[in-house]
């Protein structure tokens, strides 16, 4: 049978994640047909590449959609809320980033290592939501524990990357870098407080319990993903001075006794997880294996013999690859084989 082709839209095309979308979309031969870039008006008359082309980049409006297959978001929340129903309304399946649709009982909220499946009801609204970066590197290491051991309860913390807040803050962390290395002055404007050598625990707006949005997410949307409101999970997320890769340190309770050995092995045999575990050789997963690349790396398994049936573990991927633009990109590929 002929392959399918694809019109395409990348809504946010000059941001850090759209810029990579378009990237996996390349590397990732889709099958597309045409491809709109859109942004804001501020970057009409730029122009970006697409396999060796180059394409303008025009505003996004509210008729951008016409004669759109797939569309791709990653404009902000808001930007979404705003412009995704009128996609929808015009045909357009839309891929969204953002958290705006994420907990919509309407629309599926997708990792494809976890629930492919999900990505059927995509007919509700015409959305398919994108978890946050850090609730997808975790699912994918834990939802194989959770089907074979049930996991109880979850304690994870997180120590984020830049990359995760945009291409201002990547900027913000070489320039205040750059200039406390020379003993100059250095500005502070994406974050509240200087992100260059230090540890930020504060991701997003704090919320009224005391946790940030960010922490909240990950919680809400684990439950979501791994399709069981039962498990406990609290988080604390931490923005730390590194570009690229987010890291987790991930505690776990499981019903059934399971063993690291037996992790392990689980894990060894995942389809997206690469296990990277021998600390006698100083091998465990780094931010900078990470990034560039699309698998989620797991070491540092071992039992927590504070607790029967507890295992501690540390989790790493590429953030604005496998916690955005290659997540939605194999979303949007499976759409387009399945369902399209
Ligand atoms: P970024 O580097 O700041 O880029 C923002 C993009 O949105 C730019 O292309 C910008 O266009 C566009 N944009 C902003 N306001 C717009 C508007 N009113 N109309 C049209 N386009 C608009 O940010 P980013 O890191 O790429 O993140 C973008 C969004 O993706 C975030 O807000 C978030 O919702 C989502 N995200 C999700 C994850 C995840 O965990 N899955 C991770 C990171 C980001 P201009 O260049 O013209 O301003
Ligand atoms: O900070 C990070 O590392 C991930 C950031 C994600 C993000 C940034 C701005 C707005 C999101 C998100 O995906 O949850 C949003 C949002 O859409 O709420």
């Amino acid at each position: 049978m002929a392959q399918k082709k694809i019109n395409i839209a990348v809504a946010g095309a000059t941001g850090a994640v759209g810029n990579q979308m378009i990237r996996c979309l390349e590397e990732m031969n889709f099958p597309a047909n045409s491809i709109q870039l859109l942004a804001s008006s501020r970057s009409v008359g730029r122009q970006l590449r697409f396999k060796g082309d180059l394409v303008d980049v025009k505003e996004l409006k509210e008729n951008s959609f016409k004669g759109v297959d797939i569309a791709l978001f990653s404009a902000g929340g808001g930007t979404s809320e705003k412009f995704a129903p009128f996609a929808a309304k015009d045909g357009c399946v839309v891929v969204d980033n953002s958290s705006a649709w994420r907990m919509d009982p309407q629309v599926p909220l997708v990792v494809p290592e976890v629930n492919p499946h999900a990505i059927a009801q995509h007919t509700e609204k015409g959305i398919i939501a994108n978890p946050n970066c850090s609730t997808i590197q975790m699912v994918v290491a834990l939802n194989p524990i959770h089907k074979k051991y049930g996991i109880k309860r979850i304690v994870v913390s997180t120590y984020q990357a830049v990359s995760g807040t945009g291409k201002k803050a990547i900027d913000e962390l070489f320039d205040q870098t750059r200039a406390i290395i020379n003993f100059l002055n250095y500005e502070t404007s994406v974050y509240p407080h200087r992100i260059a050598f230090n540890c930020l625990p504060h991701i997003d707006a704090f919320l009224d319990n005391g946790y940030t949005k960010e922490e909240m997410k990950m919680v809400n949307e684990t439950r979501k993903i791994m399709e069981d409101d039962s498990i406990g999970i609290t988080a604390t997320t931490v923005r730390v001075p590194v570009f690229f890769g987010h890291c987790e340190s991930v505690n776990i309770e499981t019903i059934e006794s399971v063993s690291a050995a037996d992790v392990k092995m689980l894990l060894e045999n995942t389809p997206g997880v690469r296990v990277i575990d021998d600390p006698k050789k100083n091998m465990y997963p780094l931010a900078i294996d990470a990034a560039g690349q699309d698998l989620t790396l797991v070491g540092r398994i071992r039992n927590d013999e504070s607790i029967p049936n507890g295992i501690n573990m540390w989790i790493v991927a590429d953030n604005i690859r496998k916690g955005a633009a290659t997540n939605t990109v194999q979303i949007a590929r499976i759409l387009t084989d399945e369902y399209l």
